[in-house]
């Protein structure tokens, strides 16, 4: 390889955002991942699932032709069925009777398309996406707060802040290269505090000074307090306050009626009451102060007030637009803010502009050319998968998400889709649980095949570039989106023959009667709209805007304390606290809370692909308090059924007093590809925030209870299985085997028999077989050798005891089995003298828990960093530091 074949792009997950340099080797499909050192979001750095991007880049799996209701189809058939189906829908029912259902994973390009086609030609406002489960939140509280959607900060206020507060960011797992420059701000500054608030105690604590375990739900109480401390210490700025700001005594007031003693908030937050304190006096002595926050803010049923009441703050004390100070909404796709710059939301309409105000719904279409622009807000994603469950929404095309999977209620998103006349899913993955659904399948370009742009949490612009050539027929989703659009007739507007072109005409929208001087719009790169081909190929990161005025972009806004409102002037507003909606009872007595996991994304469709990443948290789990374990008696790694109103899982039991006595913690990730009853959204609370339409997913009503399976077992296998008969499984892939945990309810009369037949496990000549049979204790054990090889192992029990899985999945990788080896395979232990590494913790140099304890112990390893100088572990991107911390 050489220097011809490195690319610059950016990394496909968080909203970090981190540009990579990849080394491309075409002719065997292979990449291999370095972080790009100039690019601003990184300098260098990656995260494990950076890391592991040339893992993912094999076609396995792939969707990589069109599929009409099962079979394949060219393009030219797929796309007239397509537009066809559109046509005939409006016709007979009305534009609203058809809706796009896009994703903050498309780039910038696609999105835009997307949204132009059913807002301003289809003329529905039924464009909505999966950021409306993400940053609608934060979206509606910029607007009410600065009359735009505005991030006013950037990543290096991070090193200038005094003090920054995590508030529902699990910063060190979903945006660890960020988190990695806030630990090294840290150790530059030790005087930087940092304060995390989260209900549960997670790996971002880590550096935390402060750890706030508040109540789910109760953000509003505690800032609505920190405003009246703020008030009651003369530690307001007044003068901002008077100059910048309208409604600080309304929201004032609110604030003293519903918080007004330390005693009452330390009470409705149950929060320790020094504690408290102590967060709002360090909040009051630190002039630079940046409040980070994610999803514990956003997702709520009161998350546009979460986003005001801690803006509130901001306001009230004038830390705003200054280096280090600020408050920051941590995107979390990769292109959640390209896709509020295009209106993926169904109440915006295109570059920062929405449907509230007729003259931009004017301007829009004027400048689309459009006659047929939609003129209302369209629905939004949990009452439009509603629409379609009751028949009203009658065609849908699904983009770059997984809804069956991460909407709320969703086995209610199932059966809607189940009814839906006319299902279409734009996919880089075959089998998905929504492709699963659909009419017609249309493949799409994945990553390392996509070129366009996308923008990350500090408003930064960078190019996803293509690595490869297109595999199979897969296509660019802006080519999909628009061939569709001109076999519906709108031929002209959407004459699009490469990304740029679609680059450059949003950059004009963005641009267009927005006037710098009148301060109209925030977002425009007007300055962008003129670019050529070549400067788009080799655009560097820019933030923006990128305007007259900030032709090479801009880091901060609000610097100047002019807001975009009608007054020029910030707006508090007045926050009210109200409870979660659907609080626990009698019948569900536990509050379910779901988030992520270090090494996974989302529903696992890239992820999962990369063994490397499944070796972290390989299994669906669920964390419980040791007084509820007790209570609900439950006994660590075993199973456990979660049910909630709306659904139901099973997960295995991991016990932890980094969780609340009352609350639950599930990982958001499993689906019906990986698990057979993984799936969390099943359970989840479909409420949604009155302005931001944002589901409530941290806040379910759940029961839980032991499952108990009549046997259960694990099998190793070289090749991929078919197990979806027991009860219980979950598919792990691994280096160079499968590895599947299963349960289930009925014993077969005969394993041998049973196992070999239903698993399809080949007996080739040279097979050689050892097995161990118990029926009386119903355990079962066997190995399969072929060539000298593992082949497979299978342990069954139906008692509790199964070995640990490392040793035995360390074989796989193995040329040759040893005789002692193989003679110790059905103990599932280690002949003596070989280590067991155990779980691993450092994903990037597969370093395990066993082997940093024996490290410790006999090297008498003190920091993390002598842990890194001996094994490596920890020194890439470091998100295992917390665990290895742990474990010293
Ligand atoms: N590894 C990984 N990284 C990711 C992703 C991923 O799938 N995997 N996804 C990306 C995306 S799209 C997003 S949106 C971000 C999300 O990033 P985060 O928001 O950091 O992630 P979550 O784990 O969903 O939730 C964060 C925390 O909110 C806490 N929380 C729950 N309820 C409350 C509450 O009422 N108040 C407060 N203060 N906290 C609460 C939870 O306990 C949890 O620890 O991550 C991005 N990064
Ligand atoms: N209970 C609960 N629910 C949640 C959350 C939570 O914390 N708790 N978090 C919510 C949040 S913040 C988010 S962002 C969502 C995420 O939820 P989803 O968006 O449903 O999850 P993904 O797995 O990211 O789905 C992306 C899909 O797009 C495909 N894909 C990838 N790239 C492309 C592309 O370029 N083009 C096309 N056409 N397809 C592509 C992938 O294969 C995958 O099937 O989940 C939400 N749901
Ligand atoms: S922090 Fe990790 S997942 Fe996020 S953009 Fe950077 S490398 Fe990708
Ligand atoms: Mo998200």
């Amino acid at each position: 390889m050489n220097d011809r074949n490195i690319i610059q792009t950016t990394c496909p997950y968080c909203g970090v955002g981190c540009g990579i340099s990849a080394l491309v080797n075409e002719q065997d499909h292979q990449v291999k991942i370095l972080g790009d050192k100039s690019h601003p979001a990184n300098f260098g750095k990656l995260c494990s699932k950076g890391s592991a991007l040339g893992e993912t880049v094999e076609l396995k799996g792939r969707l990589l032709q069109p599929k009409l209701y099962g079979r394949d189809a060219g393009w030219a058939e797929a796309l007239d069925l397509v537009a066809g189906s559109f046509i005939n829908t409006i016709e007979k029912y009305g534009p609203d009777a058809v809706a796009i259902y896009g994703s903050g994973q498309l780039l910038t390009e696609d999105y835009y398309v997307a949204n132009k086609l059913m807002k301003g030609f289809i003329g529905s406002g039924n464009m909505d996406t999966n950021s409306r489960l993400c940053m609608s939140s934060s979206v509606a509280g910029h607007k009410r707060a600065f009359g735009s959607d505005t991030v006013p900060g950037c990543y290096d206020d991070y090193e200038q802040a005094g003090m920054i507060i995590l508030i529902g960011s699990n910063t060190a797992w979903c945006h660890p290269v960020s988190f990695q420059r806030i630990r090294a701000a840290k150790e530059a500054n030790p005087a930087l505090k940092i304060v995390v608030i989260d209900p549960r105690r997670t790996s971002s604590c880590d550096i935390a000074d402060l750890h706030l375990p508040l109540a789910i739900g109760s953000d509003t109480i505690l800032f609505n307090g920190l405003l009246f401390f703020l008030s009651q210490q003369n530690a307001l700025n007044q003068a901002y306050i008077d100059a910048h700001t309208e409604g600080f005594s309304e929201a004032l007031n609110a604030a003293t009626i519903s918080c007004n003693t330390l005693e009452q908030v330390a009470a409705q937050c149950k929060l320790d009451i020094d504690d408290l304190q102590c967060f709002y006096q360090w909040f009051a002595s630190h002039e630079k102060v940046m409040s980070l926050y994610s999803q514990g803010v956003n997702q709520s049923s009161s998350g546009t007030d979460k986003v005001n009441a801690i803006i509130n703050c901001h306001l009230a004390t004038g830390r705003i637009g200054n280096p280090g100070t600020g408050p920051f909404s941590l995107t979390g796709q990769p292109n959640a803010m390209g896709g509020r710059e295009v209106g993926g939301l169904s109440n915006q309409l295109a570059a920062h502009m929405d449907f509230s105000r007729t003259d931009d719904i004017e301007r829009v279409a004027q400048f689309w050319g459009a006659d047929n622009i939609a003129s209302k807000p369209g629905l939004a994603a949990v009452e439009l998968f509603d629409a379609i469950y009751d028949g009203k929404v009658k065609a849908v095309w699904i983009m770059g998400t997984n809804p069956v999977v991460s909407l709320p209620d969703a086995d209610k998103a199932i059966q809607a889709l189940q009814r839906c006349d006319f299902v279409v899913v734009s996919d880089c993955i075959a089998k998905t649980d929504t492709t699963a659904l659909a009419h017609v399948l249309l493949p799409a370009l994945g990553w390392s095949e996509k070129d366009g742009t996308v923008t990350n949490s500090e408003r930064c612009i960078s190019r996803q570039r293509a690595l490869f050539h297109p595999a199979g027929d897969a296509k660019p989703d802006w080519w999909i989106i628009s061939e569709v659009a001109r076999r519906m007739g709108f031929e002209q507007a959407f004459h699009y023959r490469n990304a740029s072109e679609i680059f450059r005409e949003h950059a004009a929208l963005s641009g267009f009667e927005n006037n710098a001087g009148q301060r109209l719009r925030d977002f425009d790169i007007s300055t962008l709209a003129k670019i050529s081909q070549h400067d788009y190929d080799h655009l560097q990161p820019v933030q923006w805007p990128v305007n007259q005025a900030y032709p090479q972009g801009r880091a901060r806004l609000f610097d100047d304390g002019q807001f975009f409102t009608a007054s020029g002037k910030a707006q508090f507003i007045a926050i009210e606290p109200r409870p979660p909606v659907n609080l626990p009872d009698k019948n569900y007595p536990l509050i379910l809370n779901t988030g992520r996991l270090r090494d996974q994304w989302h529903t696992m469709t890239r992820t999962a692909i990369a063994a490397k990443l499944n070796q972290h948290r390989p299994e669906p789990f669920v964390e419980v308090h040791p007084i509820d374990a007790q209570r609900y008696a439950l006994l660590p790694n075993t199973l456990a059924v979660i049910e909630s109103q709306w659904g139901s899982m099973i997960a295995r039991v991991q016990i932890t007093d980094s969780q609340q006595q009352g609350n639950l913690f599930v990982p958001m990730h499993w689906t019906g590809q990986y698990a057979s009853r993984g799936r969390m959204g099943a359970l989840v609370n479909p409420v949604v925030d009155p302005v931001s339409r944002q589901p409530e997913s941290k806040h379910t009503p759940v029961l839980i209870k032991a499952y108990r399976p009549v046997w259960q077992g694990f099998i190793l296998s070289r090749r991929e299985l078919t197990v979806t008969d027991s009860e219980y499984w979950v598919k792990i892939k691994g280096e160079q085997f499968y590895r599947y945990e299963l349960a289930g309810e009925t014993l077969p009369e005969d394993w041998r028999s049973s196992v070999r037949k239903n698993l399809g496990i080949i007996t080739a000549e040279n097979a050689q077989w050892q097995e161990y049979q118990d029926p009386g204790k119903g355990n079962y054990r066997a190995a399969l050798i072929v060539d000298n090889q593992l082949e497979t192992v299978i342990f069954i029990t139906a008692g509790n005891h199964l070995p640990e899985r490392n040793w035995l999945t360390s074989l796989f990788v193995k040329p040759q089995i040893e005789t002692r080896e193989r003679m110790a395979l059905l103990t599932g232990m280690p002949p003596l003298g070989v280590p067991d590494v155990g779980i691993i913790v450092c994903a990037c140099f597969n370093v395990g828990e066993k082997t940093i304890r024996a490290a410790i112990k006999e090297k008498g390893l003190k920091t993390h960093q002598e842990v890194g100088i001996c094994l490596k572990a920890g020194t890439n991107c470091g998100s295992c530091v917390p665990e290895i911390k742990a474990l010293l």
